[in-house]
């Protein structure tokens, strides 16, 4: 496999490469580095990009000198690299602070901290350069129904929203929010669950236009859904503004495993859609190719170079695959036969009303319904032969 390059455009979260493996059940089997450290590793094994939160980097009790020293530090070693800093977080869930949340925490003190210190990232993702901030509420959840007044958890939670985009436009700051749903884990359930939650509070928001999503493999897949679908109707609906690439098997715990070491066939298909985009066109991601993916518990930190290598390879080499996939004039002929091209063809005709629709005897009255039901669409031979495409 050929060694990525800066076009590649491929970025980790430095708390990826940076996780020291503690779990509800262990402690750390790793030492940290420092931030700048990873940065440079990363840019040896060919990253474009990284991203982080502001405690991934300095600590949340830094006074603003430690801050800017820390900061100071890690942009030297991203502009000495070439890297780019093309995302950046907040984190509003490891203090116990925000237990129950910042955003929608009931405690209203709490909230109006929890917006504080989003907006003072925000002026660090602007100052750094980043053009997207990603909004993970992993905290705003709950374990108890009766521990919430879910009518107003959802006030607040566009109030809040709202107000950093609001901030972002005021600014004139050139970034854009996406928002990053999840089930469950740490809260028993997480408010905006999925993709689909997501996408409905965007739309009822004031700022919605600077407000699209952060998709990640493991939350859909933990919620039983799929994740390239999920992909295609926030880029369908123009909202796909970053995506968290990983693994995941089924529905358990969030594993966050490399990326295509979860669902294989699943992966060849969401590099599918990033590579190739929609068969009849339409738009097209071309954001950063985002990992959040975890360097498993068992390996030290050679493996946690190998892992984070891993990832970039299975996409370099899922790519290579997809678009031989697509070039396959095989595969062409069976595109046709299955008719995915025929669904691009809106269903009334250009100009057609409805009263033409109605007035068609041929589109109902005179249409064979049975001839038409036995159409073979041979979707499991086009199957197979993405398939083949993966396996070589
Ligand atoms: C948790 C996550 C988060 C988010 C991150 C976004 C800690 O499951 O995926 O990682 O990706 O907060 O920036
Ligand atoms: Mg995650
Ligand atoms: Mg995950
Ligand atoms: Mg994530």
């Amino acid at each position: 496999v050929r060694k990525p390059t800066k076009e590649d455009k491929f970025s980790f979260g430095l708390w990826t490469v940076g996780w020291l493996a503690a779990d509800p059940f262990g402690d750390t089997t790793r030492t940290a580095l420092k931030p700048w450290e990873y940065a440079e590793k990363l840019a040896e094994l060919g990253a474009w990009g990284i991203t982080f939160h502001d405690n991934d980097v300095f600590p949340f009790d830094a006074t603003d000198a430690e801050r800017a020293k820390i900061v100071g530090k890690l942009k030297d070693t991203v502009d000495a690299t070439g890297l780019t800093i093309e995302m950046v977080t907040t984190n509003t869930f490891t203090h116990p602070i925000f237990k129950d949340g910042g955003l929608t925490n009931n405690d209203r003190s709490i909230r109006r901290f929890g917006l504080r210190k989003i907006l003072r990232n925000v002026d660090l993702a602007a100052e750094l350069g980043a053009t997207t901030f990603v909004m993970w509420g992993g905290r705003e959840g709950a374990e108890y129904d009766s521990s919430k007044d879910l009518g107003a958890v959802f006030d607040r939670y566009k109030e809040g929203l709202d107000t950093v985009a609001q901030y972002i436009k005021d600014q004139g700051y050139n970034l854009r929010i996406g928002l990053e749903p999840k089930p469950n884990e740490p809260r028993g359930d997480i408010f905006l669950p999925t993709v689909g939650h997501a996408l409905a509070l965007i739309a009822e928001l004031d700022n919605g236009d600077i407000v699209g999503l952060n998709p990640e493999v493991g939350h859909e897949q933990m919620a039983g859904l799929n994740y390239t679908h999920a992909l295609a109707q926030a880029l369908n609906a123009g909202k796909l503004f970053h995506i968290d690439l990983n693994g995941q098997k089924g529905l358990k715990y969030d594993q966050d495993l490399v990326f295509g070491h979860g669902d294989l066939l699943s992966a060849f298909f969401t590099v599918d859609l990033l590579v190739n985009g929609f068969p009849s066109g339409g738009p097209r991601y071309d954001g950063p190719i985002h990992f959040d993916y975890k360097p498993s518990r068992t390996d030290g930190i050679e493996g946690v170079w190998e892992s984070a290598a891993a990832n970039m390879e299975m996409y370099i080499q899922l790519a290579e695959k997809a678009r031989a996939f697509r070039a396959d004039p095989e595969v062409q002929e069976a595109l046709k036969l299955s008719g995915i091209y025929e669904l691009a063809e809106p269903t009334l005709a250009e100009g057609e009303t409805i009263a033409d629709l109605l007035a068609d005897r041929s589109a109902y009255e005179d249409f064979d319904a049975e001839a038409a039901a036995a159409r073979d669409y041979h979707f499991v031979d086009l199957y197979e032969k993405a398939v083949q495409h993966l396996i070589g």
